[in-house]
């Protein structure tokens, strides 16, 4: 059966992205300009001994010249989406097509199945232009899927190269996260040290926003996500001032890192916005941070506001530096004694055992916090070592504590209020969103500029787009090597080379901004209602970029304004 398609999926299918003025060349001339030789951003000599090949190549910034060096083809691509969906995904495979077929048409691109496990298994199809043509600017990897699998032990390395030299492909483009593009790097290192001759080109793609970096203004699908979950927030920001009676609890995805939090804190201005960054600079305990909510909603009750909004990133609990403690112990104790917890048939039992063999204070701890909790936390790690914070209640963790703490300070008379809280979670919804109109133009750039890359046999960087606060005609591109965003980083007990995850700077611009505003949301109803996504209209509303990139680059935000007629919400 043919698919059925919206109005809005039928119109977003035509909408032709816009290239960066320079990548709208032909490639012969598009030329790679070579900066100075480049350095991990620390721990440079055990990095550049575990990268001997790919350590120190230089910045690439494309410019307009005759490039003769260019693989005039036919050559084939392949691409893999590896973790977790960002609204963009497919149109980083339009962009790598169309960039193809651009430079010979003759030249192929395949796309492996399932994530880097499709590399593995050798599972892949042909990326045709009647398939392309029906997933331009839609959201989601269901192209060709994604996964977790991640490529790092020897044997893999050797059935990923011989699966890629199988089927004669030229350069392999991954998209994925600091995680992925670290893998991307180890591999481009030993195809080039087996001397295949085959280039691994990398993409930032995470809806976490914590791919950046003085080079990386940002991963792909941030913006997107961002918006909807904008849109869900301001939603209930209204709905909240409206009937005036709930407290609303929202934990928002992103991992450890809160940009995602944050950003949706400047758009939509609610009471109060948590920052898991924060939380573990002033090294605040579970309770200080119930606490200081608690503060809020008894001024806000002081005031007859028995309600609003409260924004929990998912990260948060591992922030807090004695839930750090007792998630890196559970790590342990998971790890050590998997099989063992694995055959016990019921959770008391596996509590039990854990309880045992943590040490004295994080076994009270844990004991402290509700079943529900304790058994989210000990939900199996993901292939890279972390606990599933996405699955972690956090916001009903908060409810719960406050809800004691409030019922202590009414009885101290310190609160006179009324507390009924509700509890929602937005991740998964704003994933698969159909790419706004800079995560359409920026993952097509990103893909293009791939391919742009791998024809001048670029190997081991990631595909750089920038001037992102800008018209896409305006923006640059090039390729950073992965080494350059290196450091040294101990993972599951062992030193490894890791691009350093983003996390937000409590010194940038951004969090200095929500510094400054975040008092005035407190106690008033300053709400925003940044609505849904615009993919058609004015400029300024159909093509902003986030708050974040605005605040980094320096640049005025557009969007939040009083109303000049003094609208009263
Ligand atoms: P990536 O880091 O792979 O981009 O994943 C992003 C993310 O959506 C996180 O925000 C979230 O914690 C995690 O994936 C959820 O993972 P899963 O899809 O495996 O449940």
């Amino acid at each position: 059966m043919g698919r059925h398609l919206s109005e809005l999926q039928q119109a977003r299918l035509k909408f032709k992205p816009e290239l960066p003025a320079i990548l709208r060349l032909k490639p012969a001339m598009i030329k790679p300009g070579m900066g100075r030789a480049t350095e991990a951003i620390s721990d440079r000599d055990t990095v550049k001994k575990m990268f001997p090949k790919t350590y120190g190549k230089p910045v690439v910034v494309f410019t307009n010249g005759k490039n003769p060096g260019f693989n005039k083809g036919p050559v084939k691509v392949a691409v893999v989406l590896s973790g977790g969906q960002a609204p963009g995904g497919h149109n980083v495979i339009a962009g790598l097509f169309d960039g193809l077929k651009k430079a010979n048409p003759k030249n192929k691109l395949i796309g492996f199945l399932g994530g880097p496990s499709g590399i593995l298994e050798n599972k892949w199809k042909e990326i045709t232009a009647h398939l392309i043509d029906c997933y331009r600017n839609t959201g989601g990897f269901d192209i060709i899927q994604s996964g977790r699998t991640k490529i790092e032990t020897p044997e893999q390395f050797k059935m990923s190269k011989k699966t890629l030299v199988e089927n004669a492909i030229d350069a392999l483009v991954v998209v994925g996260g600091d995680d992925s593009n670290t893998n991307a790097a180890l591999l481009a290192e030993y195809l080039l040290d087996e001397g295949t001759g085959i280039s691994v080109i990398g993409v930032p793609k995470t809806i976490d926003g914590d791919l950046k970096n003085a080079q990386i203004e940002t991963s792909f699908g941030f913006d997107t996500a961002t918006k909807i979950y904008s849109e869900l927030v301001g939603n209930i920001c209204r709905d909240v001032n409206s009937a005036r009676k709930y407290w609303h609890f929202i934990r928002l995805m992103g991992r450890s890192a809160s940009h995602i939090t944050l950003e949706a804190g400047f758009k939509t201005q609610p009471n109060i916005v948590l920052i898991g960054e924060e939380v573990k600079q002033k090294n605040l305990t579970l309770a200080q941070v119930v606490d200081s909510i608690a503060a809020v909603i008894a001024k806000r009750a002081d005031m007859g506001k028995n309600f609003g909004v409260v924004l929990v990133p998912e990260g948060l609990i591992e922030f807090i530096p004695e839930m750090n403690r007792l998630i890196s112990a559970l790590n342990d104790v998971i790890a050590d004694n998997e099989n063992e917890l694995n055959a016990m048939k019921s959770v008391v039992d596996k509590k039990n055992f854990v309880y045992k063999a943590l040490e004295p204070a994080l076994s009270k701890l844990m004991e402290s916090l509700p079943d529900g909790i304790e058994s989210q936390l000990m939900l199996d790690r993901d292939p890279h070592g972390n606990v599933q914070v996405s699955q972690i209640e956090t916001e009903k963790l908060l409810v719960d504590m406050l809800s004691k703490r409030l019922a202590e300070m009414k009885k101290e008379g310190a609160y006179t209020g009324k507390f009924s809280a509700i509890t929602h979670f937005f991740g998964y919804e704003g994933r698969c969103g159909a790419p706004s109109n800079f995560d359409s133009n920026y993952c097509y750039a990103l893909g293009y500029n791939a391919v742009m890359l791998a024809l001048n046999k670029m190997t081991g960087y990631i595909s750089s787009v920038r001037n992102l606060a800008d018209k896409p005609v305006k923006w640059l591109a090039g390729g950073i090597p992965l080494t350059m965003m290196m450091n040294i980083e101990r993972r599951k007990g062992k030193e490894k080379p890791v691009i350093q995850k983003a996390l937000v700077g409590l010194d940038g611009k951004p969090f200095k901004q929500f510094v400054k505003m975040r008092e005035g949301w407190a106690l008033s109803e300053s709400y925003v209602f940044p609505g849904p996504i615009q993919y058609y209209g004015p400029e300024d509303v159909k093509d902003m970029t986030t708050k974040t990139l605005a605040f980094e680059q320096g640049k005025r935000h557009s969007g939040v304004k009083k109303c000049r007629k003094g609208c009263k919400k």
